[in-house]
């Protein structure tokens, strides 16, 4: 895609963003209903469905031919990363939103065949977004975005999956007590933008495609280092425990689970 054709979908996808920030403060308002789906933990609300089926709806309309991954199921079955795919989250981290209204995001993201192209990231209280790609640079609002400081874990915070900590997952302990503090924050999105702005040397979690498409995308567009640590390359179709990090912290991390096996 040349410089246009990304100034375009980015525009484009900011002002659905605008739309999404509506739509969840209506729903807030005026109609939540929250159901579980796999456990008692695992919750998902009418606005999760509703807020997929716009983005679906929108992508459909702006680019047809492309395939959409989305977490509530309103896509497409994506079998293979040829062509178009959009990765669609459309409430990240729902037990935060349910319980704090606070604390939970929004993303997309767009591959093409297998690459990225652009992602977004926003903060849905907080209407604070992360947006860029590759080709585009990044963007925090409508500021440029640059890298910063590159510290390691000894000067940093780490950021982790509660789950995988809590169940003690290898290298998630020693992760947390290597680094000078940790922090567990119930939402891949705004994990990502502490990492992406500075505020944490890194992120690491096991999750799903839709989890990590737009942090991973951000992530290596500003030049930090994105990776697994289940000695899988990374496949954008299925979980993984996928990282975030500045070039020290991913080599503190790297020799630190070395060690451990
Ligand atoms: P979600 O809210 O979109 O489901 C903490 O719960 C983080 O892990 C959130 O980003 C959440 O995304 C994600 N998550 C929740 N359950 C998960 C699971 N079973 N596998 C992978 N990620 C999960
Ligand atoms: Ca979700």
């Amino acid at each position: 895609m040349d410089q246009i054709q990304l100034q375009k979908l980015d525009t484009t996808v900011l002002k659905w963003l605008d739309q999404v920030h509506h739509l969840v403060e209506q729903c807030v308002q005026q109609r939540m209903q929250v159901d579980t789906k796999s456990s008692h933990r695992d919750l998902v609300t009418n606005v999760d469905r509703e807020v997929e089926q716009y983005y679906v709806q929108h992508i459909r309309n702006f680019d047809p031919e492309a395939k959409i991954l989305g977490e509530e199921g309103f896509g497409d079955a994506v079998k293979s990363m040829k062509g178009r795919i959009w990765f669609v989250d459309p409430i990240d981290g729902t037990m935060n939103f349910v319980k704090q209204q606070a604390e939970f995001a929004t993303m997309v993201a767009v591959y093409e065949d297998g690459e990225p192209v652009m992602a977004w990231i926003m903060d849905v209280q907080q209407h604070d977004i992360i947006h860029g790609g590759p080709e585009y640079g990044v963007f925090h609002n409508g500021e440029k975005l640059e890298l910063s400081v590159d510290i390691g874990l000894d000067e940093g915070l780490v950021i982790l999956s509660g789950a995988r900590l809590l169940y003690e997952e290898p290298g998630f302990p020693q992760l947390a007590k290597a680094a000078i503090g940790y922090r567990v924050y119930g939402s891949a999105g705004i994990s990502y933008l502490h990492v992406l702005t500075g505020k944490a040397v890194a992120y690491l979690s096991r999750m799903r495609p839709w989890d990590f498409a737009a942090g991973v995308t951000l992530a290596k567009s500003l030049g930090l280092r994105v990776g697994t640590i289940d000695e899988q390359p990374m496949n954008m179709l299925v979980s993984g425990s996928v990282l975030v990090a500045t070039d020290k912290a991913y080599a503190d991390i790297m020799a630190l689970l070395q060690k451990k096996s």
